[in-house]
């Protein structure tokens, strides 16, 4: 989870947090940001999942006084309200996707100017596996705030930008396409949807030609 660093941030980066339906002031939460005398807070890169199921909060942030919550390219699914803030303070919010969550925000907050609706496409949410698919509304449309690597270690960005979540979508080349179709290169599973490049289901030479008019 988050690391405390002297003299600079607490940051929380890279992690999937779901299906937590533990309560704690009276929701079930995925994160709760509760500061006594911190500085600032950086949360960014969380997969955040079906927390407390309908009734859940993803992100909460509460009893701030002077400090800072930076809030960006978190990947926030299936939540009564995806954003809780309680208490008045210097909070940075944007470039956040919502999918199927009842309500983005509590009352009040502002919506990040950046911000994102769409599917994210993830592989198996049911499953617990937030790797997200061609055609994810996360793909590039992140900002890019320097986090070098993804959650399992693959190098940030890859292809047209940063993706929002935890997840950064490895670049596939054409020739992959080329020889799963040409039968020497067996794929299968999640790496199978990986090069269905245009996401209709079926892999087949229009993903190539999708993949070479984007230069992989
Ligand atoms: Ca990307
Ligand atoms: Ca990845
Ligand atoms: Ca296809």
């Amino acid at each position: 989870m988050g690391a405390l660093i002297d003299g600079g941030p607490a940051v929380v980066v890279n992690n999937c947090v779901w299906d937590n339906p533990s309560p704690a002031m009276g929701d079930a939460l995925g994160l709760t940001l509760y500061f006594g005398t911190r500085g600032e807070v950086q949360v960014w890169h969380n997969t955040l999942v079906d927390n407390g199921g309908g009734t859940g909060e993803a992100i909460q942030i509460s009893d701030l006084t002077a400090e800072i919550a930076d809030v960006r390219n978190n990947l926030i699914v299936g939540h009564a309200t995806a954003i809780v803030v309680t208490a008045e303070s210097a909070i940075t919010l944007d470039h956040n996707l919502f999918w199927e969550n009842t309500a983005d925000f509590s009352a009040g907050v502002m919506p990040g100017p950046n911000d994102v609706h769409g599917d994210p496409r993830l592989f198996d949410r049911a499953g617990g596996d937030f790797h997200i698919l061609p055609g994810s509304a996360a793909l590039d449309a992140g900002e890019n705030l320097g986090v070098a690597v993804d959650f399992e270690g693959q190098a940030r960005p890859q292809r047209g930008g940063v993706d929002i979540g935890a997840d950064e979508c490895r670049a596939i080349s054409h020739t992959e396409v080329v020889d799963h179709l040409l039968g020497v290169l067996e794929v299968t599973g999640f790496d199978l949807e990986l090069i269905d490049d245009n996401a209709d289901d079926t892999v087949d030479t229009a993903d190539v030609v999708n993949l070479v008019n984007q230069g992989l």
